[in-house]
């Protein structure tokens, strides 16, 4: 019973991107209440200047978290985060979309925080039906405790990308003609956290909170997503809440990236890239996932 309904959904999701043309929806400017509800934190999570801005933020009795309310199959996702500045380490802030159940799917951030003057280390993941195990990290090229910062996700059929300010910094491709589960039928939430793991964040967990700088607080703004939105009837529909031009609104369907894009992407990966599952055939000692070998999986 389960996969048939599971396939029709899937099956509705894929007529509905296939009609979608030019039927987009009228645009409205991002606003947090509108869009997210605070899940946990027991008021450590703050929706603040009428709903443009957010903030979580973290003591030594908690963090705090959020989600989005509604459910995306497929998006274009922008959010702006400023990370906690100063001395950093042992807090980490995810910033991820998730779906729900044992054979979950996943695309995750996750911001490690450092010392005072150290670098963030900017982890991902991708988790397809219930297994991840395919992280990158990286450091950045700006502080991203000074200002905002665009991150974005880029969630179409064909590939997942990852960017910081527009520069895409990771693709995953669709490989399933090899074998590779992609996300594509589990609609996800947009999470994000900050939380204390100072068992393993800085250094590998030797570096601890200094809870005497608590509380440590992150902040988010400009959310825009051109998505599609998941009803609770399981139907799909495909808009844009961008505040800004409404032309080509879907072009992020099948957006790939251009040759100035991969140029960009070979680029961070050159230079601030700091791991690549591709590359541990240490940890792969019985060989790597098949998708490395897939080459494009740089
Ligand atoms: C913290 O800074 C050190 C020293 O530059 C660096 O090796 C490490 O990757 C940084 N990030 C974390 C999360 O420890
Ligand atoms: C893509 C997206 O997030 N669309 C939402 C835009 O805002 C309207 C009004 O709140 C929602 O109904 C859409 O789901």
């Amino acid at each position: 019973m389960a996969s048939s309904s599971y396939s029709s959904f899937a099956f509705s999701v894929m007529l509905v991107l296939a009609l979608l043309g030019a039927s987009l929806m009228a645009t409205s400017a991002s606003n947090f209440y509108q869009d997210f509800d605070i899940t946990w934190g027991d008021g450590r999570g703050k929706i603040l200047n009428n709903g443009e801005l957010l903030t979580l933020s973290l003591d030594k009795p908690s963090g705090s978290g959020f989600q989005s309310k509604n459910e995306y199959l497929f998006g274009k996702i922008d959010m702006q985060l400023k990370l906690v500045p100063g001395n950093s380490a042992g807090t980490v802030t995810a910033y991820y979309l998730s779906s729900k159940g044992t054979t979950w799917d996943e695309i995750d951030f996750e911001f490690l925080g450092n010392l005072s003057g150290d670098p963030y280390t900017l982890h991902t993941n991708v988790f397809s039906q219930g297994k991840g195990n395919r992280e990158q990290q990286f450091h950045l090229w700006f502080d991203p405790t000074a200002d905002f910062h665009t991150y974005s996700i880029l969630w179409n059929p064909k590939r997942i990308i990852f960017y910081a300010d527009g520069t895409p910094i990771r693709e995953f491709k669709n490989m399933e003609s090899i074998g590779v589960p992609f996300p594509k039928s589990q609609p996800m939430r947009i999470y994000s956290s900050l939380w204390n793991a100072d068992d393993w964040a800085t250094r590998g967990g030797l570096i601890k909170t200094d809870w005497s700088k608590a509380p440590f607080t992150a902040s988010y703004r400009n959310f825009n997503a051109k998505a599609c939105v998941v009803s609770s009837s399981g139907s799909s529909s495909c808009s844009s809440n961008s505040s800004s031009s409404a032309s080509n609104n879907n072009a992020w369907l099948s957006q790939d990236l251009d040759s100035a894009s991969q140029e960009r992407l070979i680029w961070v990966q050159k230079n601030y890239m700091i791991y690549n599952y591709c590359t541990d055939t240490k940890r792969f000692s019985q060989g790597l996932p098949p998708e490395c070998a897939a080459a494009n999986q740089s």
